[in-house]
C-alpha cells in the first residue's frame, strides 16, 4: 500500500524503537520492530520504507542514489537462470535409499555393502519437452533423476520412466530434441509431439520405433509420478573388489502399482489442473504418504550378453524381465518437499558421469555423450564451475581437493597448499586403493564414425512391446498414434509413419491407416533387418498387468448436493480411509452443503473446479432435489459423463439416477456403477475401485 509523506515521517519516529534483537561477538545486531524483524538490503542495511522510490518532492523524478530500489529492482531482473533445454518443468523431493542386502559379491560401491543402511537421496521428476511453465499432462517420457549423496560422493542415476530413448547416438540428439520441441519459425506447439517436425524426424529415424511404441503408449501420461516406474536406460557395470565387471540395468518399481490416465482425461487435467503431478506429490508427501519405489537391478555377464542378437550398448533396446528376473536391492522413499523450489529442483545439478568407485560406464554410445553434456550444461545453466558449493548439489560426505577461486567460491583450499604433491604436509592425496578406478576394457579399432551392426534390428522390439500390452492399451496405442498424426499437415510424413508400423503389426498399421484415411497402405519401410515374429510377449511392459494391489494412494471425489446423507458419507470416508486412499468432496458452493441431518459437509471443491478428471473414482451423493438442480448445470452432466466415458468406478445413491440419466449414463449400464443405498454396498464399491477403471467399457463409450 502506497504511503503518505506524513506516514514515513511516522515510520522514521518509530524507528527510534528498534530494539537489538540478536548479537553476534558484538559486531552483527538484528533490528526489530516488535516481535517484526526489520527488512535489509542484500548488503545487511536496514530498510526505511519500502513502499515508495526516493524522488524529489513527492510528484517529482526518481533519484538514482536510491541504492535500495537500484539493488532490489537489479536482484529481481536477474532472477531467472536458464531452464534446461531438455527437462525443463520438473519437480522434486528429498528422501532416502535404504539398501536391502550386501551386494559385495557384484559391487565395491559403498552404498551396496550394509543392509539397512540409508543413504539421502534427492529425485526430480520431469517432462523433456515443454518449458518451465508448460503442463504436467503432456505425452511425454518423464524424466526420473535421482541424486544419491553417498559416503563416497554422489550417485546420480538420471534416468527416465521408459527404458529405452530415441536414438542410438549421441550425436542425433540436439535433431531429436529440436525437432520435437516448438518449431521455430512459429514458436508451437508447445510440450506437444503432435506436429510435423517431430513425425517428420521420428519417420526418417527408423531407430526411433521401439521408443515410439513407448511414447504412444499410456505409459507417456501417467496419473501420478508415484505411479511409475523409473530406468537407468544403459547398461553401466558393476565392479567388485577386485575390479571384476558385471553389467547392470537400473530399474524402480513403484509400490504403489503403475497407474495411468487416458489421452481425453490428460487433455482435459491440463485445463483443470495443469500442476496435476506436482499437487499429488506435494500432497502426498505432506499428509504423510511417502511414495516409494523400489531399485531392482538386471545383473548379467558378457556370455549372457552376447546371446542375444540385440547389443546390450543400444539404448533402444531392452533385456525383457521375463528373460533376466530384476533383482530388488533396496528401496527409496520420498519424504521431504524442499524448502525453496529454486535453491534445489531448480537448481539441483544431475550428470550421469557421478558415479562412485564400483560403479563404471559401458560404451553406449549415449551414455558416452550424456557423460560428456550434463557437465557443460550446468556451467551454461548455474553460471559457475563451483555449483557444487550450492548445497542441493554438495556431496554429504567429506570432500577435499585444491580447485580454487570462480564466480561465487564459497570455500576455497586454506593453508599454505593449493597443490599436491607439496613438501609441506598439507592436503589430500589421492588413493589408488578408495579412489574411482575404471574397468580395465581392453578396446581397439580403427578411428571410425559407424554404427554397429549390432544395432541395426529397429522393429522386433517394437513388435514385442506392442503385443505385449493388454487389448486396451493396444488401442490406446492406436488412438495416440491416429491423434498425433492427424496433427501432421505433410500427409507424406502421415504414410511414411505407417509404412514403418507395417513393419511392427500389421493390425496396428492397418487401424491407423483406416483412421486417417489413408486410401492406399503405403510400402512397409526398408528394414536392415527384418522384424522378428518370434519374440514371446512380455507382461512385465504393461501397465494394466502391472496396477496396484489396492486402491492405496489414489483419490475419490464424492460430489454432494443439499440433502445429502451425512451417515453414508461419513461411511464412505472410513472406508476410503482404511484403504489407504484420499477422499474429497464436490459440492455447489465450495463452503460445502447443509445434509439431511441438518449437520454442515464441508467441500474442497465446487463443481467446476472439482471436475471428475482429477479423480480416480467418483461417487454422487445427492438428494433428489440436489440432482435435480444439477441435472442443469453443465459442470455436473460433465462431471458423471467424463467419469463414465473414463471407465471409472461410479458408486451413487438412488436418488441420483436423474443427473446419470440426464448425463447420459444407464444406471445399469455395467457393473462399473455401484448402487450404495446398503450400507454393506460400500465396501463392495471399494473393492471395485482396486481395478481402477473398468476397461470393458471403453467400446462402448468410444472414446
Ligand atoms: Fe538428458 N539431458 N540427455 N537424457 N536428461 C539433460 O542436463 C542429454 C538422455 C535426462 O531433473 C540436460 O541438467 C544428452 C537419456 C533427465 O535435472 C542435458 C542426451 C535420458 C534429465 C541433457 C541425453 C536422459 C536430463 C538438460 C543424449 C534417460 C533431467 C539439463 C546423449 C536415460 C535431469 C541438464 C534433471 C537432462 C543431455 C539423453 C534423462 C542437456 C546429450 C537417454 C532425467 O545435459
Amino acid at each position: 500500500m502506497a504511503k503518505t509523506s506524513k506516514g514515513a515521517s511516522d515510520k522514521r519516529a518509530a524507528l527510534h524503537d528498534q530494539k537489538l534483537i540478536r548479537g553476534n561477538g558484538g559486531e552483527l545486531h538484528q533490528f526489530a520492530e516488535g516481535d517484526v524483524p526489520v527488512l535489509t538490503t542484500a548488503q545487511g542495511g536496514p530498510v526505511s520504507d519500502d513502499q515508495n522510490t526516493l524522488k524529489v518532492g513527492e510528484r517529482g523524478p526518481s533519484l538514482i542514489e536510491d541504492f535500495h530500489f537500484r539493488e532490489k529492482i537489479f536482484h529481481f531482473d536477474h532472477e531467472r537462470i536458464p531452464e534446461r533445454v531438455v527437462h525443463a518443468r520438473g519437480y522434486g523431493a528429498h528422501g532416502y535409499f535404504e539398501t536391502y542386502r550386501s551386494l559385495a559379491k557384484y559391487t565395491r560401491a559403498d552404498i551396496f555393502q550394509r543392509a539397512g543402511e540409508k543413504t539421502p537421496a534427492f529425485v526430480r521428476f520431469s517432462t523433456v519437452a515443454g518449458s518451465k511453465g508448460s503442463v504436467d499432462l503432456a505425452r511425454d517420457v518423464r524424466g526420473f533423476a535421482v541424486k544419491l549423496y553417498t559416503r563416497e560422493g554422489n550417485w546420480d542415476i538420471v534416468g527416465n520412466n521408459i527404458p529405452v530413448f530415441f536414438i542410438q547416438d549421441a550425436i542425433k540428439f540436439p535433431d531429436m530434441v529440436h525437432a520435437v520441441k516448438e518449431e521455430p519459425d512459429r514458436a508451437f506447439p508447445q510440450a506437444q509431439s503432435a506436429h510435423d517436425n517431430f513425425w517428420d524426424f521420428i519417420s526418417l529415424t527408423p531407430e526411433s520405433m521401439h521408443m515410439i511404441m513407448w511414447i504412444m503408449s499410456d505409459r507417456a501420461i501417467p496419473r501420478s509420478f508415484r505411479f511409475m516406474e523409473g530406468f537407468g536406460v544403459h547398461t553401466f557395470r558393476f565392479l567388485d573388489a577386485k575390479d571384476e565387471s558385471t553389467f547392470v540395468k537400473f530399474h524402480w518399481k513403484p509400490k504403489l502399482g503403475l497407474q495411468s490416465v487416458v489421452w481425453n482425461e490428460a487433455v482435459k487435467i491440463n485445463g483443470a489442473d495443469p500442476d496435476f503431478h506436482r499437487r499429488d506429490l506435494w500432497q502426498s508427501i505432506q499428509s504423510g504418504n511417502f511414495p516409494e519405489w523400489e531399485l531392482r537391478v538386471q545383473l548379467f555377464d558378457q556370455a549372457f550378453a552376447d546371446s542375444f542378437d540385440f547389443d546390450v550398448l543400444d539404448p533402444t533396446k531392452i533385456i525383457p524381465e521375463e528373460l533376466l528376473e530384476p533383482i530388488a536391492v533396496g528401496r527409496l522413499v520420498l519424504d521431504r518437499m524442499p524448502d525453496n523450489f529454486f535453491a534445489e529442483t531448480e537448481q539441483v545439478a544431475f550428470m550421469t558421469q557421478n558415479v562412485p568407485p564400483g560403479i563404471d560406464f559401458s560404451n553406449d554410445p549415449l551414455l558416452q555423450g550424456r557423460n560428456f553434456s550434463y557437465l557443460d550444461t550446468q556451467l551454461k545453466r548455474l553460471g559457475s564451475p563451483n555449483f557444487t558449493h550450492i548445497p542441493i548439489n554438495a556431496p554429504k560426505c567429506p570432500f577435499q581437493h585444491f580447485q580454487q577461486d570462480g564466480h561465487m567460491a564459497m570455500r576455497n583450499p586454506t593453508g599454505r597448499a593449493n597443490y599436491q604433491p607439496n613438501s609441506w604436509s598439507e592436503g589430500p592425496r589421492e588413493s589408488p586403493r578408495h579412489g574411482f578406478r575404471s574397468f580395465a576394457a581392453i578396446e581397439e579399432g580403427p578411428k571410425v564414425r559407424l554404427r554397429a551392426e549390432s544395432f541395426a534390428d529397429h522393429y522386433s522390439q517394437a513388435r514385442q512391446f506392442f503385443i505385449s500390452q493388454t487389448g486396451p492399451e493396444q488401442r490406446h496405442i492406436a488412438m495416440a498414434l491416429t491423434f498425433e498424426l492427424s496433427k501432421v499437415e505433410n500427409p507424406h510424413i502421415r504414410e511414411r509413419m505407417v509404412a514403418h508400423l507395417l513393419n511392427i503389426d500389421r493390425e496396428l498399421a492397418e487401424t491407423v491407416a483406416d483412421k486417417l484415411a489413408i486410401k492406399t497402405l503405403p510400402k512397409p519401410a526398408d528394414a536392415a533387418i527384418a522384424t522378428r515374429d518370434d519374440l514371446e510377449p512380455s507382461p512385465a511392459l504393461s501397465i494394466v498387468e502391472n496396477g496396484p494391489p489396492n486402491f492405496a494412494g489414489r483419490k475419490v471425489g464424492v460430489l454432494v448436493s443439499r440433502g445429502a446423507d451425512a451417515a453414508l458419507l461419513k461411511k464412505l470416508m472410513t472406508a476410503i480411509e482404511k484403504e489407504g486412499a484420499v477422499m474429497e468432496v464436490i459440492a455447489p458452493k465450495v463452503g460445502g452443503v447443509e445434509a439431511a441431518d441438518g449437520s454442515w459437509i464441508e467441500a474442497n471443491h465446487m463443481i467446476d473446479g472439482g471436475p471428475s478428471v482429477l479423480f480416480d473414482a467418483v461417487v454422487l451423493l445427492l438428494s433428489a432435489e440436489g440432482a435435480q438442480r444439477l441435472t442443469g448445470e453443465a459442470a455436473a452432466r460433465d462431471f458423471v459423463a467424463d467419469a463414465f466415458a473414463h471407465c471409472k468406478f461410479i458408486g451413487f445413491t438412488a436418488d441420483a439416477t436423474s443427473l446419470l440419466q440426464k448425463a447420459g449414463v444407464d444406471p445399469e449400464a455395467d457393473e462399473g456403477l455401484v448402487a450404495l443405498d446398503d450400507p454393506k454396498s460400500v465396501a463392495g464399491f471399494i473393492e471395485s475401485c482396486r481395478k481402477l477403471r473398468l476397461w470393458a467399457r471403453e467400446s462402448s463409450v468410444k472414446l
